[in-house]
Order: C-alpha cells, then structure tokens, then sequence
C-alpha cells in the first residue's frame, strides 16, 4: 500500500475525527480510504449515463458563493427545469436542482459543481 501526504483544512480534519469516532473507524486512514471509494462508486454511476436523463441534483453551499453558483446556474438553463432555492442554518444555502436533458450536459453541470472548492455537498439522483 502506497502511503501518501495530503493536505486537508483543521475544519475538515475535524470533521473526518468526528466520523471516524462515530462510525468506529480504526483511524483517519480508513475514514478517507471510505471517502475516495464512495468517490470512485459514483464516478463510475456517472460513466454509466448516456442519453435523455431525469436527474435530481442537490447542493450545499456557503451562502457567500452564491454568485459562483448562480454564475454556473445561468449557463445550464437548457437542462434545469426546476430550481428550489433554501436557506439552512449557518448561513447556508441548500439549492434543489430537478434537470432533464442531454447526460453529456448534465455531467458538465455536475462536475463544475464538484470541482469547485467553494461548495460543501454535491449530490446527483439520477431517476
Ligand atoms: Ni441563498
């Protein structure tokens, strides 16, 4: 097993030490080996996508990116038939997306999401 070094803020590492004492990990290792193969798993799904698609896309984010969000939104306006737009506590924003169209398009629209650093959940539902 290759060991590696990476870089993670407190917030997160927090978070991650909290997960591994609630879910009963042996360490932090074994908590973000679980992460990536839940990244790798959806990757996967998302391979698998081609034709018309009715999807679900649900995001969280800080409520001071909403201009990114918004920036991105207005450039997918071919897809995203319903938006639903909700404020959670801590100043945050918690936005429905339902899309219909093209996978091609509807995985361009995910993966400016998840590639953005500036939001905390991305989820896609495909139907
Ligand atoms: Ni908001």
């Amino acid at each position: 097993m290759a060991i590696i070094s990476i870089s993670l803020q407190d917030e997160i590492l927090e978070e991650i030490d909290k997960l591994q004492k609630e879910l009963g990990f042996s360490g932090r290792s074994e908590v973000v080996r679980a992460g990536v193969r839940m990244l790798l798993a959806d990757s996967k799904d998302k391979g698998k996508l081609e034709g018309k698609l009715n999807s679900v896309l649900l995001l969280i984010h800080a409520q001071k990116v909403e201009d990114t969000v918004t920036e991105v939104k207005h450039e997918f306006e071919d897809i995203i038939s319903t938006q639903i737009h909700n404020h959670l506590r801590e100043d945050k924003c918690l936005e429905v997306f339902i899309l219909e169209g093209d996978a091609t398009r509807v995985k361009q629209l995910v993966q400016r999401f998840q590639t953005s650093r500036k939001l905390d959940y991305v989820k896609l539902i495909v139907a």
